[in-house]
């Protein structure tokens, strides 16, 4: 039998050499059993009970190599809770499960009145934020599971004008800049909650009063992983702005307005993806294509930092460059054309101080010798699977299959470690936050199908 850990542990841990493969996948699978609730899957149990955006994109992209039809549904129920004006909400509130289970719960949001007039559903319940473009790429890597199946259910038929209407809704709306970008305007849209790459930014925002309140994460997780309770006071005041504006990107005057190079690469991604979708749909894949073109060369000339090594944050209240390094600054390696120099700077940077964390061979979520590292608090340092299976694909697509295969060894090997965590300490691979974590579990099933 392969074992994945026996060179894993250079931390002097316990190499659990006897977790296999087949172990492994069975591992993961029964991870996406446990989280399924009929529909869609949660990315947590605990601390997380309801549908999220962008967990639910890598979750497909897993689910493919269990079930296909599953997948379809994952990101169907998703599609379903999409809004007039094209947004896909960050949540989907499922009604069996109680208010109080996680917070900013629906009666916070108002999603089906306060969210009417910008076209939120009269049902279900939903956030009124969003979250990273991913959907277009699970889709078609879906599609491509088993296209016979997808052709019979119609299933890109469907998702087709689903997913342009949501990348015209972030290109045209959230073109706050005026850049060609997508701005983001909470902290947890870019899915990167309590980065440092938000501190400057956040602190112009008055948090709400601590009282008016009631977190529901810390029920379930460690305080040391969570984000403090003065950046829960900033979000809970950014929401309430956001909604109290009628979620309407016209009238709103968010105090937080940024461009995210992870979320753009991700939205540069999805038009590649949507080219190939409309393709194999029999349309004209020019604009999609010339939206990739348009939004990588924004990318660079908006966000790229060559003495840095990577991308960066634009704050668009103060446009300027946010002087933090981040694992999202690594990201648009995924993208197919950003020009050779480039490509080779990021690659140097994974490889650096900053990136590289042999302990584990994962990528950290923000610089280690940064000055606001953390290797426990959530995005502040830890190291995230996803972010991982992303730069891993990144890696594919120019061909550095080395760098690809020893992220690869370093993924499998700490998702099994910590049982699928939701992040682990970048040094040392201790588990942090959830377990059983859903898109730990889901992209562990995707990467053991490829190198
Ligand atoms: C807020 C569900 C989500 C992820 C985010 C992650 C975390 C939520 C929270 O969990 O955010 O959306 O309550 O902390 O930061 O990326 O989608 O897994």
């Amino acid at each position: 039998m392969t074992s994945l850990l026996d060179r894993a542990d250079r931390a002097g841990r316990p190499a659990y050499a006897d977790i296999s493969v087949p172990a492994l996948r069975r591992g993961a699978a029964r991870v996406l059993t446990g989280n399924w609730t009929g529909a869609s899957t949660v990315p947590s149990r605990t601390l997380y009970p309801h549908q999220w955006s962008w967990d639910s994109a890598f979750v497909a992209i897993g689910l493919r190599h269990l079930s296909a039809h599953r997948a379809q549904r994952e990101l169907e129920s998703l599609f379903a809770a999409q809004w007039a004006d094209g947004r896909i909400p960050h949540i989907v509130f499922n009604p069996a499960v109680p208010e109080d289970a996680y917070f900013p719960s629906p009666d916070f949001w108002r999603s089906s009145r306060a969210g009417r007039a910008a076209g939120a559903p009269a049902a279900p319940e939903t956030s009124g934020i969003v979250q990273p473009p991913v959907h277009a790429l699970a889709a078609w890597l879906v599609h491509r599971a088993d296209p016979d199946l997808s052709r019979r259910h119609r299933f890109l038929d469907r998702a087709y004008p689903r997913l342009t209407a949501w990348h015209d809704y972030l290109l045209t709306r959230r073109d706050l800049g005026g850049g060609g970008l997508a701005a983001v305007v909470h902290p947890w849209e870019p899915g990167t909650d309590n980065s440092p790459c938000w501190d400057r930014a956040l602190a112009r925002v008055d948090p709400a009063p601590p009282d008016t309140f009631r977190r529901a994460d810390l029920d379930h997780g460690h305080p040391r992983d969570r984000p403090t309770d003065l950046d829960y006071g900033r979000y809970v005041r950014l929401a309430a702005d956001y909604r109290e504006a009628g979620y309407d990107d016209r009238a709103a005057r968010p105090a937080f307005a940024v461009e995210d190079p992870c979320f753009n690469a991700l939205l540069a991604v999805g038009e590649h993806a949507l080219a190939a979708t409309a393709r194999a749909l029999g349309r004209d894949d020019a604009p999609h294509t010339a939206r990739a073109d348009a939004l990588t060369r924004h990318l660079v000339d908006r966000l790229w930092d060559a003495e840095a090594g990577l991308f960066r944050v634009r704050d668009l209240r103060t446009d300027d460059l946010v002087e933090e390094r981040a694992v999202t600054g690594l990201v648009p390696l995924l993208l197919p054309h950003v020009p050779p120099g480039v490509v080779q700077a990021l690659r140097g940077t994974l490889a650096g101080p900053g990136f590289a964390a042999p302990g584990t061979r994962l990528v950290p979520s923000y610089d280690l010798t940064g000055p606001a590292f953390d290797p426990q608090r959530y995005w502040r340092g830890p190291a995230w699977f996803n972010t991982a299976w992303l730069i891993h694909r990144g890696l594919r697509t120019h061909g550095l299959d080395a760098d690809a295969a020893r992220l690869r060894q370093g993924f499998l090997a700490e998702a099994g470690r910590s049982g699928f965590a939701e992040y682990v300490d970048p040094v040392t691979g201790e588990a942090r936050g959830a377990r059983h974590f859903s898109w730990t579990a889901a992209l562990t099933l995707d990467l053991l199908r490829s190198r």
